[in-house]
């Protein structure tokens, strides 16, 4: 594609060739360029300077041009194909966020009730500092840990605002790269799809440990045991909270234990991403259990936190980065430093998110209204899942067993469905999901079961 460039350095040997009337759609700077000839008194211009300002029709050839086309993200491509299908039936079944039965993005009351009182405090928009908005970090430490938890009392964890759960990992990877080079990280076989990215980008190596059992579509305890064991030690290893995405298979409180166990053995350091608290079991105990137990052992361990899906702020990009250190004075050494990652990053954070955490978690009429919301949006997503189980079950006449998606936790289920039978469920059924076979159940509702059924049982059973 031609392209001009409107030039105010030297005089080009090319002015005298300007051929505006042949660049489409570029009429708008030739007839500028026209005005500033006659209008001497312009005062932006003078006689002697508009000789200097030419157009130059460009070369075809871009200085871009050894950059390729990236492929779509495997997951947010999703919501750009799916809203470029024009079919009645469509489903999003891709990102994990959450959908009223109506099948409609939903804005907490809470959510709304706390920018009520940030209008009518009149709040202003000046720059958070580096670490972000001191009251969000204060309770999103205190919901993650519990707030009497030593950990807290003794000044031990540095928390930094981050942008989400993602920007969270990025800045943890980013601390890992500085101050550990050649350290790996283990990663869970599947993982969400992003920790790859966020690791590579960083800079830091990574290696999968087993995970995912497809025979007994459960979890491989043995051999995530194993090779956790097998890694280098002080190897940092990336665990699911809860509700792991994308197999909603979560390891037992007896197995969590034994994780610790081996993970302690070989002085790795735990790594958290915990981006569903609350919204996995309906509480927010129950779902910060592992992160807890892990500390109660006294060990060192990070912890990546995100309100994107149990506030339902995706957009605000507000979560934090943990890091649980031995002594206070390694924490505050600590922060300084995730601080430092930050400034040339982005600056500071956003603040409109962390405000709305600090008045939710920290007013306690606020808080129990929140708790009430996330135990309906997680029993929402319980019933369809429930429901899709039973369509599945009595259309499916060929008696397999379909009883696992009843054990997966979370937003998601792990269908099991390879790549050939999920892009069947778009491009016959145009059901959008990821290809490993994943589904949101956030994305469904129990009007839409019936047809989800059908469309995985013919998925399932007539591609191979
Ligand atoms: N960790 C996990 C495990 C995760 O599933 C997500 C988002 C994030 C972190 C980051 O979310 P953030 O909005 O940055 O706080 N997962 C959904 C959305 C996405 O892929 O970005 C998803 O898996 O659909």
């Amino acid at each position: 594609m031609a392209s001009t460039m409107l030039s105010v350095a030297s005089a080009s040997p090319f002015a005298s060739l300007s051929p505006l009337e042949n660049v489409k759609g570029k009429l708008k700077l030739g007839s500028a360029s026209l005005s500033f000839n006659k209008a001497k008194g312009n005062p932006f211009i003078n006689a002697k300077s508009f000789c200097r300002i030419s157009m130059v029709a460009a070369v075809n050839a871009s200085r871009f041009e050894s950059v390729t086309m990236a492929p779509p993200d495997p997951i947010l491509g999703v919501s750009e194909a799916f809203r470029a299908d024009t079919h009645e039936s469509k489903l999003n079944l891709g990102v994990g966020a959450y959908r009223t039965e109506e099948l409609q993005p939903y804005v907490l009351d809470v959510v709304k009730k706390a920018e009520n009182l940030m209008v009518e405090r009149g709040e202003n928009k000046e720059y958070l500092p580096i670490e972000g908005l001191a009251a969000f970090n204060k309770v999103t430490a205190e919901l993650l840990f519990g707030a009497d938890n030593p950990v807290i009392k003794q000044q031990r964890v540095a928390t930094v605002q981050g942008l989400s759960g993602t920007g969270s990992l990025r800045l943890a990877a980013a601390l890992i790269e500085r101050y550990f080079p050649g350290a790996k990280v283990l990663i869970s076989s599947p993982t969400w799809g992003n920790h790859k990215n966020i690791f590579n980008d960083s800079r830091v190596p990574w290696s999968e440990y087993r995970y995912y059992d497809p025979k007994t579509v459960g979890l491989d305890f043995e051999g995530m045991i194993a090779d956790i064991k097998a890694a280098p030690e002080g190897s940092f290893v990336l665990l699911h909270g809860c509700a792991h995405n994308p197999t909603g298979i979560d390891p037992t409180p007896e197995q969590w234990e034994k994780i610790a166990n081996v993970i302690q053995a070989k002085s790795h350091i735990p790594f958290f991403d915990v981006a569903y608290q609350g919204f996995a079991s309906g509480s927010l105990d129950t779902d910060a259990a592992s992160v807890r137990l892990f500390t109660a052992r006294g060990m060192e361990l990070l912890v990546a936190q995100s309100y994107s899906k149990n506030l339902g702020l995706y957009a605000e990009r507000i979560g934090a980065i943990n890091v649980v250190c031995s002594s206070a004075d390694a924490a505050a050494r600590v922060k300084s430093q995730l601080k430092r990652l930050a400034r040339p990053m982005y600056s500071n954070p956003p603040i409109h998110g962390a405000r709305i955490v600090a008045n939710v978690v920290g007013d306690p009429a606020l808080f129990n209204e929140w708790k009430a919301e996330m135990e309906m949006m997680a029993g929402r997503i319980k019933n369809v899942r429930q429901k899709l189980y039973d369509s599945l079950s009595a259309k499916d006449k060929s008696g397999k067993d379909w009883s696992f998606i009843l054990k997966q936790i979370g937003m998601f289920s792990f269908t099991g469905l390879n790549i050939d039978q999920s892009a069947n469920m778009t491009s016959k059924w145009h059901v959008y999901m990821t290809k490993d076979g994943r589904i949101s159940l956030a994305g469904l509702s129990l009007a839409k079961c019936d047809y989800l059924a059908d469309a995985i049982v013919d998925s399932f059973h007539n591609v191979s």
